[in-house]
């Protein structure tokens, strides 16, 4: 007998004596104020009624739970707490069992850990990722995961952020057993009637004894303290160990007290502000309009032209994705590198163990290589990747032009040049677009979609399907010198080049962008990049450079001396035989002092914060100039680029969510003041300008989507 009873998005219904609760929240049943409203009820439901004997939570569409709801976060708490709704599953008199499948993430999994019995199925990711989003697990996860599965797996869940598998969660304790497949629900309900028959009771997690020996608890609260400190700058990590720590050694009721006050500390911080902020923005540079007007043409087959670096890297991401790839090359030496280096890359993941042997025959099973184009005579996709010249290029477009289908898509790699005038090059401009991969391109995120003025929109389209099937994050980017990314690079390394010659060392410059919360400083990327690489752009950009623009040649000194960095032994730091820890070179120190000389500059000093805040007013400055010009849409654009692109620190959100916390109008007054000094560098962008005069900020452009 069903007893159909509807609760918002969490729908009860009795079916015999087993009350399911089905989680029905699209996109993917997040715990909004409806979902946890119709759990509370259903479980309240669940205690009073005589005819249900055991409850069965399970999730409607391809996961569980995903999680708290993200988008409160923030906004004024709307009842009932879930915590509450997790306690309230704990204590019901009936035993209750989640059934998982897909994403038991966070709260999601924090629900689960409440209720008394857990099934998956093999495809179900269990995971704590709130560390990633600046949290703690905040209803009670922090203090039921290590009762259930001991405190250095616990940890481990929680500082990672990473989910485990069905199979991981049961050899940990987290679940109790993992169903052949099918449907979760099923699952449940038949582990319900098991345990029904067998007269089995609620079995609280508080109850578990997976921190029963304390000494193992304790090691692993030390170790995790150590890792929780190394995670640079971030807030969460320690609070998490804290919390734990409150598990070990505190009863219950107390150690959930404890969560609650380091959650909440958590939730106000402006760290977990940025981090939503990047979660979002990274799923919203999908949002364009060509994606409305267009669907993608096929992408089955794809060419790639050029089998160095970057060819190589696109190829692999290819190859990973299930695509069949077939490289160019001018030569059988060239064409025989290019595949070595394809090949290389397996051979490391095999080595590691990343893949098996059998995984690598079947990608390079889908790779081929050719010297005559007329093999892309079927590709969908033709990706060009050879010498970053303007007519190396346009010969290459010449001749897909020859060879393609109708109907391919012709792409460029190009980091810096006019897309529209290598379009040009070929009869059909509107089949033409940027795919700017970042090196090493089968692991880097960020691929800027160049739209071109003839782009068609199914080609566009295209481009973004390409990104979703290699799992990149696609910025939609306008045609400009450098596009978003390095356009906006190359202007705060000039900010970091000129404060060098002014008097800040290039250590003291690292040492402050590190500070900020970067992984390395511009001089460290550039030794680890080879100085050469921007040595050929500064010697083509020499002819069409604004004269009014200090040209710092520090860096061209060192590069004549065969310093190219990390790859010859020395550049701006030196380096060991084999080592890519770099140490200050005081030949360097004399080669900047001599710059300065020959500049006639008397070198003064740059505190840390100075540093910082040129380096970042400079990047906001033109992000604000790529935005007024139309090359990016909006400001969360940017930010993705930077995030994923630059290793600007994700717990900041970005440059321009950056720019907000620190308020528009100061940066326009620093970068006014700054212009007394130097008026052609420090020109304050149109649209800072506009915001800082209006109270605006950034993030209001945002909102205006397509
Ligand atoms: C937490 O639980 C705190 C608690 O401990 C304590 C509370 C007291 N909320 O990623 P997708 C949206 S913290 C709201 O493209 P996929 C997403 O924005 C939370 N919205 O899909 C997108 O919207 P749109 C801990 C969410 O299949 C759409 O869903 N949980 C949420 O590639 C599809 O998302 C997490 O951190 C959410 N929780 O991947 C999990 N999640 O279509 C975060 C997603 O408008 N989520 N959306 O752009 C994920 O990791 C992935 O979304 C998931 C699916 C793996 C689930």
């Amino acid at each position: 007998m069903t007893d159909p009873a509807s609760a918002g998005a969490a729908r009860a219904r009795r079916q015999d004596d087993l009350l399911i609760v089905v989680v029905d929240h699209p996109p993917v049943n997040a715990l909004s104020a409806d979902v946890r409203r119709g759990l509370a009820e259903a479980i309240a439901q669940a205690g009073v009624d005589p005819q249900v004997r055991a409850v069965v939570l399970a999730g409607a569409g391809a996961n569980f739970i995903a999680g708290a709801d993200i988008r409160e976060f923030g906004k004024p708490p709307r009842p009932p707490a879930l915590p509450d709704v997790c306690n309230a599953i704990e204590n019901c008199p009936k035993p209750v069992v989640a059934a998982l499948h897909g994403a038991a993430l966070g709260g999601g999994l924090e629900v689960a850990m409440a209720a008394h019995y857990r099934v998956a199925l093999p495809d179900a990711r269990l995971g704590l990722p709130e560390v990633n989003l600046g949290l703690l697990p905040g209803a009670g996860g922090t203090q039921r995961a290590p009762r259930l599965m001991g405190a250095a797996a616990a940890l481990d869940l929680m500082l990672s952020g990473a989910p485990i598998t069905a199979a991981g969660a049961l050899a940990s304790g987290l679940v109790d057993r993992v169903a052949e497949g099918g449907d979760a629900l099923a699952a449940g309900l038949a582990y319900a009637r098991e345990l029904l028959d067998q007269g089995a009771g609620p079995r609280r997690s508080r109850d578990a004894q997976g921190l029963a020996d304390k000494t193992a608890a304790r090691a692993a609260l030390a170790e995790s303290g150590e890792r929780a400190a190394r995670a640079r700058g971030l807030y969460s990590p320690l609070r998490i160990v804290e919390a734990v720590r409150a598990a070990v050694e505190l009863p219950f009721d107390e150690g959930l007290a404890t969560e609650r006050s380091l959650f909440l500390q958590c939730l106000d911080s402006p760290q977990r502000a940025a981090l939503v902020h990047a979660f979002f923005a990274e799923r919203g540079t999908t949002r364009v309009p060509e994606l409305k007007q267009a669907r993608p043409r096929p992408l089955g087959r794809v060419g790639v032209v050029g089998g160095g670096t970057m060819g190589a890297g696109i190829t692999v991401a290819l190859l990973d994705a299930g695509l069949s790839a077939v490289m160019i090359e001018q030569d059988e030496a060239a064409l025989a590198r290019g595949l070595a280096r394809v090949r290389d890359v397996y051979d490391q993941a095999v080595r590691k163990g990343r893949l098996s042997a059998a995984q690598r025959e079947e990608r390079m099973a889908r790779h081929a290589g050719a010297l005559d184009y007329a093999a892309l005579a079927d590709a969908d996709l033709i990706i060009e990747a050879v010498f970053e010249d303007m007519e190396v290029k346009r010969a290459v477009f010449a001749e897909l032009d020859r060879v393609a289908r109708p109907g391919a898509v012709l792409a460029t790699n190009t980091s810096y040049l006019d897309v529209d005038c290598i379009a040009q090059a070929t009869s059909r401009p509107a089949d033409v677009l940027g795919l700017h991969f970042f090196s090493p391109a089968h692991i880097m995120k960020l691929l800027e979609i160049v739209v071109g003025r003839a782009t068609a929109a199914d080609t566009v389209a295209t481009g973004f399907e390409l990104a979703r099937r290699l799992r990149k994050i696609p910025v939609r980017a306008g045609v400009c010198d450098g596009f978003i990314g390095n356009r906006i690079l190359a202007v705060h390394r000039q900010a970091a080049d000129m404060m060098m010659q002014d008097g800040a060392s290039p250590y003291e410059i690292d040492a402050a962008v590190r500070a900020f919360g970067y992984p390395m400083g511009p001089y460290q990327m550039t030794d680890m990049a080879g100085g050469d690489i921007g040595w050929a752009t500064r010697k083509r950009r020499a002819a069409t450079r604004d004269p009014a623009i200090r040209y710092v040649e520090i860096a061209d000194r060192i590069c004549e001396r065969g310093w190219f960095g990390q790859k010859t032994g020395r550049g701006f730091y030196r380096y060991e035989a084999g080592s890519r820890q770099g140490r200050p070179d005081p030949e360097v120190l004399e080669i900047v002092d001599a710059e300065r000389r020959r500049a006639g500059v008397t070198p003064r000093a740059f505190s840390e914060g100075e540093i910082q805040r040129r380096y970042l007013a400079a990047m906001i400055n033109e992000a604000a100039n790529v935005l007024e010009e139309g090359i990016a849409d909006k400001p969360a654009d940017v930010d993705a680029v930077f995030l994923h692109g630059y290793g600007f620190p994700r717990y900041r959100g970005g440059p321009l969510f950056y720019a907000d916390t620190v308020g528009p109008a100061r940066i326009l007054e620093d970068i006014r003041a700054w212009r007394n000094e130097d008026p052609a560098f420090w020109k304050p962008s149109a649209l800072l300008v506009r915001l800082a005069e209006s109270g605006r900020d950034f993030a209001s452009l945002n909102t205006a989507q397509p």
